[in-house]
């Protein structure tokens, strides 16, 4: 399988995010890619490529103009006021309160673009979170060309990114803008299956009320886990996008028994959308040794994960997104890409 890798994703190196009442050094870091990228060759996987430059236009596709001219502009907003270090929101618009007015000031706007604290805004972020997206493009394309499948070995993630707002280690979502790109060059409809521990509520938010575009996901229940307030079975979508939800909320503890009794359900679901391409947001902090998540996967179901993939037979765009057992990431991520390879 072909994988598409940019070393760009180490200008995104934030110190610290907000987790248990304190500042704590990032769980998203560069190693992360640095190791799924050795472990692929280590594999001989098959080709490491570097992305092409899309540019903002697939970008905008997804996310909101004001939105990504804030992310391009927010690190120079944030050192015109005189501070070097990472930038983190700490107020936000939530109900009762105004979202009609954009603060002029860079810590208004950076609540009024986010949703959480964990998330560092850094001197590098723009450029990697655009090489990020690219990483995606580059793989959507080769696979739009005729690759049974490709790898995007994106970093930072994007599932948790929403039209307008960042959030969750993600600024664009790369996924969602790769599934956009299968539809503006023929495709009629597209599948997005989110395996990442955490709900990929940014990716369900953007295609809601599309019928295009089918979204299921398998993630820690929202009554436990992050990001807490999307991701409820009931969620089924709304307007022309009605039936084009899934989601399957598992709670802590769960382990592959349960967790791939919900993957049949989700690939049944897939099966019989009659899409003409899948995107698989492939997140391993479903691992037992995941330092922030609750799930008890191990690494020999990393395999027969994408070998239940590999089944559903269709073009399918690999992209990263979670996994914070840094030393096992490379391992699971790549577990899956073998395990589709042995039965595609
Ligand atoms: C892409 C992705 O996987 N994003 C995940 C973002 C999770 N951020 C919130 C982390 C909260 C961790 N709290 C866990 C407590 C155990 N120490
Ligand atoms: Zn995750």
């Amino acid at each position: 399988m072909l994988t598409i890798y940019s070393d760009d994703h180490r200008l995104q190196d934030g110190k610290v995010e907000l987790e248990g009442g304190k500042l704590v050094p990032c769980y998203e870091m560069p190693r992360r890619a640095d190791l799924v990228l050795a472990r692929v060759r280590d594999l001989s996987l098959g080709e490491v490529v570097e992305p092409q430059d899309f540019g903002v236009d697939p970008i905008l596709r997804i996310h909101d103009a004001d939105f990504v001219g804030f992310l391009r502009d927010a690190w120079d907003l944030w050192t015109a006021t005189g501070r070097d270090f990472d930038a983190l929101p700490f107020s936000w618009p939530v109900h009762g309160l105004r979202r009609d007015r954009v603060p002029d000031s860079i810590d208004g706007k950076l609540g009024f673009y986010s949703f959480d604290a964990g998330t560092p805004i850094t001197a590098g972020t723009w450029r990697a979170a655009t090489a990020s997206v690219n990483v995606a493009l580059t793989g959507q394309r080769r696979v739009a060309e005729g690759a049974r499948a490709a790898f995007s070995l994106c970093r930072p993630p994007g599932h948790h990114a929403a039209a307008g707002f960042y959030g969750g280690y993600c600024f664009l979502n790369n996924a969602a803008i790769a599934a956009q790109a299968f539809l503006d060059q023929g495709a009629a409809k597209v599948a997005i299956l989110d395996v990442d521990y955490h709900h990929g509520n940014g990716t369900q938010s953007i295609f809601y009320e599309r019928g295009d575009v089918f979204f299921a996901s398998l993630h820690g229940h929202p009554l436990d886990e992050y990001p807490f307030f999307l991701g409820y079975e009931e969620e089924t979508g709304a307007g022309a996008g009605e039936g084009c939800n899934a989601n399957y909320p598992l709670r802590w503890g769960t382990g592959f028994d349960r967790w791939s009794e919900a993957l049949e359900a989700a690939c049944k679901r897939i099966a019989g959308y009659g899409a003409d391409a899948l995107v698989v947001s492939l997140g391993v902090d479903t691992y037992k040794d995941d330092p922030i998540s609750q799930f008890k996967l191990e690494e020999a179901d990393y395999p027969v994960i994408g070998r239940r993939i590999a089944a559903l037979g269709l073009p399918t765009l690999f992209v990263m997104e979670g996994g914070y057992a840094v030393e096992q990431i490379g391992v699971n991520a790549a577990g899956v890409l073998t395990g589709f390879e042995e039965s595609a």
